[in-house]
């Protein structure tokens, strides 16, 4: 029986869980064994109370390529009309919608270029932190295609429907420095203190009050599609939640008491 090669690399630090996919040799592209792993990560860091924060970072000199076209190559031997969406169905969007529900805080540590649905994988995230060598490439115009994976979604929202649209129809690279100034990116950093900078920051998120954490992601989530009646009811709803948690009562507590609260995720 073939050995199973290793797609994704899942290593933790204290809180911290770092997922980093790891197939260097094709820029990480996604074959069906990685999404799997990476699937089930996201869905194993969810359930685990121990992790309070999430890195994805890539092997090598890139955060991920997007879909393998090598290893969808067989599809293109016959003209059978294809039919993309189920692949991106089971595959893709379990993934995309895990890390926008999952309610701790994921941070993208992109390591190199960001193609297709790995540009997609990167805006799902909370946080992206870039090394100066990054880019962000919405590959799938190259390839006849239209983005996927959230990047309709996310991109628009993120930087804007105009500057998202041309970078839709041109699929032209975007560098870490204009992702930065048009608000793709949170930081850039040098790429040789993008590991460390990643880990210091996922270590400070990690010992905030995760639960609020996850609340203001939920309340955030709900904003994209709320008005405005709805949504300050939703966040007052949301609050007798966080109100109830150990970590509200310590935070108020220790700023009473005039010393660094400890929160503990509860
Ligand atoms: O089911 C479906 O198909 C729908 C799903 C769609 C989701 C998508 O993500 S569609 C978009 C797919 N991705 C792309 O079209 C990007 C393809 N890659 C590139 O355009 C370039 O590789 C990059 C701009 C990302 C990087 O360019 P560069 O010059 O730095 O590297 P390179 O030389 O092109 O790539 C290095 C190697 O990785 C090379 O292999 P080799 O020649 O050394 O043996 C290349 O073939 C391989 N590689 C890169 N990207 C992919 C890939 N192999 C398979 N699939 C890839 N996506």
């Amino acid at each position: 029986m073939a050995e199973a090669v290793q797609t994704l690399s899942i290593e933790n630090e204290g809180a911290v869980r770092t997922l980093c996919l790891d197939r260097p040799e094709v820029l990480n592209a996604f074959n069906n064994d990685l999404l799997a792993a990476l699937g089930k990560a996201v869905r194993d860091a969810e359930k685990d109370k121990t992790v309070r924060c999430l890195v994805i970072t890539g092997a090598g000199r890139a955060f991920s390529s997007g879909q393998d076209l090598a290893d969808v190559a067989d599809r293109y031997k016959s003209d059978t009309p294809l039919e993309l969406g189920s692949h991106i169905r089971e595959r893709y969007n379990p993934i995309i919608a895990k890390l926008r529900a999952i309610e701790k805080p994921v941070i993208a540590s992109v390591n190199g270029v960001a193609a297709g649905a790995g540009c997609s994988l990167a805006l799902a995230c909370d946080l992206r932190i870039a090394g100066e060598s990054a880019s962000f490439i919405e590959a799938f115009i190259n390839v006849g295609l239209v983005p996927d994976s959230g990047s309709t979604f996310f991109l628009p929202r993120l930087i804007g429907p105009a500057r998202a649209f041309e970078m839709a129809i041109t699929g032209r690279k975007v560098k870490a420095d204009e992702a930065l100034r048009i608000g793709l990116v949170h930081h850039v950093v040098p790429d040789a203190e993008l590991a460390v900078q990643t880990r210091e920051q996922a270590e400070r998120l990690a010992s905030l009050p995760t639960k609020a954490i996850g609340l203001t992601k939920r309340a955030m989530n709900a904003a994209w599609t709320a008005d405005i009646e709805g949504q300050i009811d939703y966040e007052a709803m949301l609050q007798t939640t966080a109100g109830q948690t150990k970590d509200h009562r310590e935070g108020v507590t220790a700023f009473l008491e005039k010393r660094t609260p400890k929160f503990k995720g509860e």
